[in-house]
């Protein structure tokens, strides 16, 4: 049973083309006009391979495989994101829900009959770039929040999530959680740098650190650049750039367990001669281990009470996300690694760095993922690139596990 590779490959360059603007930046943020776009080519390929094409309440859009003889059971479910992050590259996320609709569509064109319908999806919102929190589409499918209640998210451009979907065309009718799969595997770029660096084809993901996003606001006082000695001043800007470099003390002092970024900030009045009143920045904080992110979280938390008293400014705090740490399941990792030794690939057990819709339906079901390398480890970045080869293997290990699974 072979997949058909050209396919692949060219569907996956024809959506990376999609959101590329005059300046050749790459960005297709949840419910714009460029995921539209993507969406539509997506739902056009799921049509074209014989799938039902259904979208939920949430926009989430799903491409289903039932036949007579198995409609009605469980579905083996597949799938990832096609939403990206600003100026992104052409891989991440779009890779596995191609991939998860070539596996079923070589299956459905090979004669083969499953015992289950197989389902790919494509989850709404998965970046979190636009509207918090990330991975929203898949929380929402796996009863993690209601439709309703995220559907009524506002954006960081003001919008409303529910409303975009519903201007895009991708408002459903479906209830999130219309069909409980069986099973879950996800098929995705590592985006780290571990199995290029050691020369490793499959990553068996067993598991996947905990995410904890906060936005930040410090307020201070507005005052001369030049006037205000430093000793009057009630200083925002210093007082953010303090708690930056807090964190990267703290991941530093981690044994290399800890991440945190601030990627975005922003200044009021933000003028060259004036020291700023306010700042505004996101603080995200990652750790495999629950207690350990707890203690992060802490430690910032006193921090920030500290600098009220250091610096004389008022600090407050809105959660924006908030994930646990997850483990996949062992039986469909040791299927990962049973197929990539099949195929003669080399293979190797894997914690996901960054946040996935598996760590949400495996809230639902069994459920695992399927890393190949990201050259360099470059990611959520246009230099962003995986070879034709190991996409090609990937799909292959995906195709197993998901026929494996079908059958149970
Ligand atoms: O932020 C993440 O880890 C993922 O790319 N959404
Ligand atoms: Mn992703
Ligand atoms: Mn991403």
């Amino acid at each position: 049973m072979k997949i058909n590779e050209e396919r692949l490959l060219n569907r996956l360059y024809t959506l990376g083309k999609i959101g590329v603007n005059e300046e050749g930046k790459r960005t297709r943020l949840a419910a714009d006009d460029a995921e539209k776009e993507g969406r539509d080519a997506v739902a056009t390929w799921m049509m074209e391979a014989g799938l039902r094409v259904a979208v939920d309440k949430i926009g989430n859009l799903f491409g289903i495989w039932e036949t007579e003889e198995n409609k009605g059971k469980d579905p083996v479910m597949t799938g990832s994101h096609i939403d990206t992050v600003i100026n992104a590259g052409q891989y991440d996320g779009c890779y596995g829900v191609l991939a998860g609709l070539e596996v079923i569509q070589s299956l459905k064109e090979s004669g083969y009959k499953p015992a289950r319908p197989m389902v790919v999806g494509a989850f709404t919102n998965e970046e979190g770039v636009r509207y918090s929190p990330d991975m929203l589409g898949s929380l929402v499918y796996a009863g993690g929040m209601t439709a309703k209640d995220a559907c009524s998210i506002v954006g960081i451009d003001g919008t409303v999530l529910g409303e975009e979907l519903k201007r895009i065309g991708y408002a459903g009718t479906e209830e999130p959680g219309f069909l409980t799969p069986s099973s879950f595997v996800e098929l995705h770029i590592e985006q780290g740098p571990i199995l290029d660096a050691e020369g490793i084809s499959i990553g068996a993901v067993e598991d996947l650190q905990g995410i904890s996003w906060q936005e930040i606001t410090i307020e201070g006082s507005q005052n001369h650049a030049g006037t205000t000695p430093i000793s009057y001043r009630r200083d925002a800007g210093v007082a953010a750039a303090k708690v930056i470099t807090f964190m990267r003390e703290r991941c530093l002092s981690s044994g290399g367990k800890t991440v945190s970024t601030t990627g975005c900030i922003a200044f009021e009045p933000n003028a060259i001669n004036v020291i700023p009143s306010k700042a505004v920045f996101t603080v995200d904080v990652r750790n495999p281990n629950e207690d350990a992110l707890k203690a992060e979280e802490k430690a910032l938390a006193d921090y920030l009470k500290e600098l009220e008293k250091t610096d004389g400014v008022t600090v407050s705090t809105k959660r924006l996300s908030r994930f646990e740490p997850v483990l996949f399941s062992e039986k469909i990792v040791e299927k990962v690694e049973k197929s990539a030794s099949a195929h003669g690939y080399s293979c190797r057990r894997i914690t996901s760095g960054a946040g996935q819709d598996a760590q949400n339906l495996a809230l639902m079901c069994p459920t695992a993922m399927i890393f190949i390398p990201s050259i360099n480890g470059i990611s959520h970045n246009p230099e962003e690139f995986s070879r034709e080869e190991d996409l090609l293997n990937g799909a292959n290990v995906l195709l197993d596990v998901l026929s494996e699974l079908t059958e149970e």
